[in-house]
C-alpha cells in the first residue's frame, strides 16, 4: 500500500509538472506569434518559460525567414540566443527594442510583477524599460489578484555587497517583514548576480502601494534594483491548466 501510494504521489506531481510545462509553452508561443514581426529587435528574458519562446522564435525565423535581432537579459538568455542560431545584439547597438518578452514569478491583477527569482532582475528591468512593448509569459501558477498570494519567497532586491546588512535593516524598519540574503544552494556563500552583486529576498507582511514601495527601496543607498515591476508590462499571457491561454492587459 505504502509503495503504491508513493507511486501515486510521484505520478500526480509528475503530471502537475508536465501540465505546468505545457502551460509555459502555450503562453510563450502565443506571445511570440502575436508580438514578433519581421525586422524587429526583440528582448529575450530569462528563466524556464522563455526557453519555449526562444524555440518558437527560432522556428519562425527559419520558416518565415524573419530578420530578427535579439538582446539578452542574462548569461542564460545570451546562451539561448546563440544556441538557437539567432542574431545576438546588445543595448549599445540596439538601445531601443520593439518588444521584450520575459517570464515572471508572480503577476497581479494590475500587471504589477515580482521578478528576479532567477536573479537577473536588473538586466531584465533595463531591457524591458528599453522596449516599446513588454510582454509577460507565465503558467497559471503565477496568476494572482494581489502580490504575495503565489510567490512566497519574497521580492528580490539586487544590492551592492558591502551594503546588504544596512539595506536589509532599513527595509524591515520602513516597510515591515524581513529581507534575507539569498544564499547559494550549497550554503557555502551568497548568490552572486551577473553584475557581481548580492540579492536580498524581502518577505513583506501585507500588500502595499507597490509604486511607492519600489521608489522607496530604490532610494536606499546601495540598492541597485528591485524585482518589483510596476506599470511596465503591457500584456501577460498565462498558459492555463485546461490548455487555453488567458490574456491580461
Ligand atoms: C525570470 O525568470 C525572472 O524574472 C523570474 O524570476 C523567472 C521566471 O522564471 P520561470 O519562467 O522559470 O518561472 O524571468
Amino acid at each position: 500500500l505504502a509503495l503504491s501510494s508513493c507511486r501515486h504521489v510521484r505520478c500526480s506531481s509528475e503530471a502537475d509538472a508536465n501540465m505546468a510545462e505545457e502551460a509555459k509553452k502555450l503562453a510563450a508561443y502565443a506571445a511570440v506569434d502575436n508580438h514578433v514581426q519581421n525586422n524587429q529587435v526583440v528582448g529575450v528574458g530569462s528563466g524556464s518559460t522563455i526557453v519555449y519562446a526562444v524555440d518558437r522564435l527560432a522556428e519562425r525565423v527559419m520558416q518565415e525567414k524573419l530578420n530578427i535581432v535579439c538582446v539578452p537579459t542574462s548569461f542564460q538568455a545570451r546562451q539561448l540566443i546563440l544556441q538557437h542560431g539567432l542574431t545576438l545584439s546588445d543595448l549599445d547597438r540596439h538601445p531601443e527594442l520593439d518588444v521584450a518578452i520575459d517570464g515572471a514569478d508572480e503577476v497581479d491583477a494590475e500587471l504589477t510583477l515580482i521578478k528576479g527569482g532567477g536573479g537577473c532582475l536588473t538586466q531584465e528591468k533595463i531591457v524591458a524599460g528599453c522596449a516599446k512593448s513588454f510582454i509577460v509569459i507565465a503558467d497559471y501558477r503565477k496568476d494572482s489578484d494581489s502580490l504575495g498570494q503565489q510567490w512566497k519567497k519574497g521580492i528580490p532586491i539586487e544590492v551592492i555587497p558591502m551594503a546588504w546588512v544596512p539595506i536589509s535593516r532599513v527595509i524591515a524598519r520602513r516597510f515591515g517583514g524581513e529581507a534575507n540574503l539569498r544564499m547559494a544552494v550549497s550554503k557555502a556563500g551568497p548568490v552572486v548576480t551577473d553584475n557581481s552583486n548580492f540579492l536580498l529576498d524581502w518577505k513583506f507582511e501585507q500588500a502595499q502601494n507597490w509604486k511607492e514601495v519600489n521608489t522607496g527601496i530604490k532610494m536606499i543607498p546601495g540598492v541597485v534594483e528591485t524585482g518589483l515591476f510596476v506599470s511596465m508590462a503591457e500584456k501577460a499571457y498565462f498558459g492555463m491548466e485546461d490548455g487555453s491561454v488567458k490574456v491580461r492587459d
